[in-house]
């Protein structure tokens, strides 16, 4: 199915399929040993022009949107879904430029990542504010022309490798969440620095870190949005960029289901190839129906999203539910029907497992996503009465 894609789209899904088949995948596994950044495959994405796809065109970017970020997601993950986040994790820490940004903001800082000259990052998480993104306890105070940060932020995407961070810090405690403000930080600014680089169970091609910052100066243009509206940048944030996690989980998935099909019709057992077995044809048949229902609801919702729907916030998070849900069923099963060769490292349905994890918890648990529906449903539902 292509869901009515525009030939600039169908073009976007051929050229991220060319460079996953031939210089992803060919290194996918020795970067998933070594744990290494890929910087030679952002080198390839950058000179494709695939860096600024969301971006609009009068920052060099490609103009598109949503929908051609996640078709380019979802093309590189059936390979890969680890190399490739340095695209969608750049997206993440790129959105609240886009959405909140000053036209000098967006003028210094999209041209640079549309040029492929530097990744981005967001930096929201800290050890003791995950889900609870409220809680935040860095805190940036006002001296003069200038913001001083102090504070931790954990288990950044692009951590290290991004010149870029979108980060979220408290102006005024007492405030709750309504005295969170975000800030554009570069890498280099004195008084910012990196801690300990994760060692991951999956996606351990991307690189994530810490961000520490001891009286870290920065000036008070970095401000994004106005003082106070940190907050609702990062759920603003979040509601953009979950359909891209959600392409991702679909990517891993669609790439563990087109293995489990091609290995079924050359595995024999009894006599047979095993994809002439009813129980492998349901399992099959169950993996490519999840697939397909995902990649409806994340195009649909993309869709809205560029076409400046609002209320877009329960939808998001569903696709970023049901997408991850399905890619850890998918590749569990996939390696089942592998059977033992797919409990081994020489077959890549062992790493779309471990990969798959991680989209059911990062840019909020999968138990925050239904919090972030239900709440959404009771609250349409209060404004039809
Ligand atoms: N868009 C606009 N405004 C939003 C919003 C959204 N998507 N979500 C919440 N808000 C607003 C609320 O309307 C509320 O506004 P008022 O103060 O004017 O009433 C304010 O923000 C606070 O909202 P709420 O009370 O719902 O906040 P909570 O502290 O209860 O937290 C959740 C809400 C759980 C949804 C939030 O903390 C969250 O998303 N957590 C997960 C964070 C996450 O994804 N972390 C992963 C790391 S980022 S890679």
């Amino acid at each position: 199915m292509e869901y009515f894609f525009t030939d600039e789209q169908k073009m976007i899904v051929e050229l991220a399929k060319k460079i996953a088949q031939e210089k992803i995948k060919p290194v996918r596994q020795q970067y998933d040993e070594s744990g290494e950044f890929p910087w030679e495959i952002v080198k390839e994405l950058a000179q494709a022009d695939l860096m600024g796809l969301y971006i609009p065109q009068q920052y060099g970017g490609f103009g598109g949107g949503v929908v051609e970020l996640c078709l380019a997601v979802e093309e590189l993950c059936k390979v890969d879904g680890g190399i490739s986040l340095s695209l969608a994790a750049t997206a993440l820490g790129t959105f609240p430029i886009l959405l909140f940004g000053t036209d000098e903001q967006k003028n210094k800082y999209l041209t640079r990542i549309t040029k492929g000259e530097c990744l981005a990052a967001f930096g929201l998480t800290e050890p003791e504010a995950g889900s609870d993104a409220g809680a935040t306890k860095t805190t940036a105070v006002k001296d003069g022309d200038h913001y001083v940060l102090n504070g931790t932020k954990c288990f950044i995407t692009n951590g290290g490798v991004a010149e870029i961070y979108t980060v979220i810090a408290m102006t005024d405690k007492a405030k709750g969440s309504r005295g969170a403000s975000a800030f554009i930080v570069e890498k280099g600014t004195p008084g910012f620095t990196f801690g300990k680089k994760e060692d991951k169970m999956g996606i351990r091609a991307s690189a994530t870190c810490e961000l520490i910052f001891q009286d870290c100066r920065i000036p008070k243009e970095n401000l994004l949005g106005r003082e106070g509206a940190g907050f609702i940048v990062a759920m603003k944030t979040l509601d953009q960029s979950r359909p891209g996690v959600a392409a991702q989980a679909l990517g891993i998935a669609a790439g563990a289901l087109d293995e489990a099909v091609e290995y079924s019709k050359t595995r024999k057992q009894f006599g047979h190839p095993i994809s002439g077995f009813q129980a492998i044809q349901h399992m099959l048949a169950d993996m490519a129906t999840q697939v397909e229902a995902a990649r409806a609801l994340i195009y649909l919702t993309a869709r809205a999203i560029d076409n400046k729907e609002k209320d877009i916030s329960g939808i998001s998070a569903m696709c970023k539910l049901f997408a991850s849900d399905t890619a850890m069923k998918v590749t569990t099963d996939a390696v089942q029907i592998f059977g033992g060769y797919g409990y081994m490292k020489e077959y890549p349905v062992e790493k779309m497992m471990r990969d798959a994890k991680i989209t059911q918890i990062y840019e909020g648990t999968n138990q925050i996503q239904r919090n972030v529906i239900a709440l959404d449903l009771i609250k349409k539902s209060a404004k039809k009465k």
